[in-house]
């Protein structure tokens, strides 16, 4: 088999805002047959002049494929139904760029659409999410070690306090709710909380291809748990669960001693006494319903990171790429594991 062989392109784009009713849409891997052009490049299934190419979902475009790149004019290109250039962008990109805008070709319309790249077909439902819940007081290391699962093993780390604080930097409408409960070290409504985690896990399948999940900090309570129900369904499988065991007097320790650059509002002893108290009352019930169910493997979080790293890689083994798992390990895991120090901010 030739090695050189281009992956199968199983990418597909969504075309929107262009204002160009027969641009706008979903394209889909290119049909085209395979080609040689002039100077040699072999364009295969799926791929023109060496990269991956796309025609329209409806199959009415005049030229096929209608998103593709060329390599005389180095650029990406978008075509209107009747094989008219309408969009380009100059560069080499191995795929359409997303982040920058496109030139407005002859026969475009400003302003030029927006370009965004699933990994699965977006009229399919999406595969289903492996996930793995987190759980632990706070300072216990859930982040710690969740980061160094999504840096060393390709895990993708949802940190719920992360997210809710993301989305109360974005400002939006549930902005100052959020504030109010996270700084009470209380919990914030399901609501909120359940429809950002939905709306992020999606995005992470749909466009990153993503469906390793480590869910830090979540679920928080019962009531959290009747929320994740209500999402993904009660038929389905019940997630495993990392529990992360530790005493009140190591998390304090950790606490604060992370206070001093965290720049997080609830690092401070009084929020910290708060967030332990709202751990017992509130997690602590839903750990007890997993243990109920088989569903808990407990962790001793008050060892050192690198041994609680080893126990949390084993856990995860069943679903992380063994490439992945037999790599050294990265700058990052080592500054996470302590043992190499951070970067002097300047
Ligand atoms: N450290 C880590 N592991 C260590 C080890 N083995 N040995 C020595 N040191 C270790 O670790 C804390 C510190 O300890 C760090 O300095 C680390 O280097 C060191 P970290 O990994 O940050 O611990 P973590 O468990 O993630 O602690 P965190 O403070 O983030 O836990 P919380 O659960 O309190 O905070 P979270 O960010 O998850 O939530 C904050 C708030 O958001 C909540 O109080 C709540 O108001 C809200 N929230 C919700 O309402 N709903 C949710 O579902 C989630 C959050
Ligand atoms: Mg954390």
């Amino acid at each position: 088999m030739n090695s050189n062989a281009p992956k199968p392109n199983t990418l597909f784009i969504e075309v929107s805002g262009s204002g160009l009713p027969e641009v706008d849409g979903l394209f889909v891997p290119s049909m085209a047959p395979a080609t040689e052009s002039e100077s040699g490049t072999v364009s295969s299934l799926g791929y023109w002049n060496g990269k991956r190419a796309w025609d329209r979902a409806d199959g009415k475009c005049e030229r096929s494929p209608a998103l593709s790149y060329s390599n005389s004019y180095t650029s990406w290109r978008i075509c209107r139904l009747d094989g008219h250039l309408a969009y380009d962008i100059t560069c080499k990109d191995e795929l359409p760029p997303t982040d920058r805008e496109w030139h407005v070709y002859k026969k475009g319309v400003a302003p030029a659409p927006s370009v965004v790249i699933h990994h699965f077909d977006p009229r399919q439902s999406l595969p289903k999410p492996n996930v793995v819940f987190v759980l632990g007081g706070p300072g216990s290391g859930k982040g710690t070690m969740c980061s160094l699962a999504e840096t060393q093993l390709g895990w993708t780390h949802l940190s719920m306090g992360d997210l809710l604080r993301t989305e109360r930097e974005a400002g939006g409408a549930t902005a100052a709710e959020i504030e109010k409960y996270i700084t009470a070290g209380e919990l914030v409504p399901n609501e909120i909380t359940v429809t950002v985690l939905k709306r992020t896990m999606e995005a992470a399948t749909r466009l990153h291809g993503k469906t390793n999940f480590l869910l830090d900090g979540f679920p928080r309570s019962l009531d959290n748990m009747e929320g994740w129900y209500e999402v993904f369904g009660r038929e389905a499988e019940l997630p495993e669960m990392l529990y992360f065991e530790c005493p009140y007097d190591v998390l304090e320790q950790r606490i604060l001693g992370r206070a001093k650059y965290s720049g997080r509002s609830d690092d401070n002893a009084e929020s910290m006494k708060l967030r332990f108290d709202t751990f017992k009352a509130k997690t602590l019930p839903t750990l007890e319903l997993f243990r109920s169910k088989n569903k808990v493997v407990e962790v001793d979080a008050s060892q050192g990171r690198e041994d609680v790293y080893a126990l949390v890689k084993k856990s995860l083994e069943a679903y992380t790429d063994p490439q992945l798992a037999a790599q050294p390990l990265t700058e990052k895991s080592e500054m996470l594991l302590g043992l190499r120090p951070y970067p002097k901010k300047s």
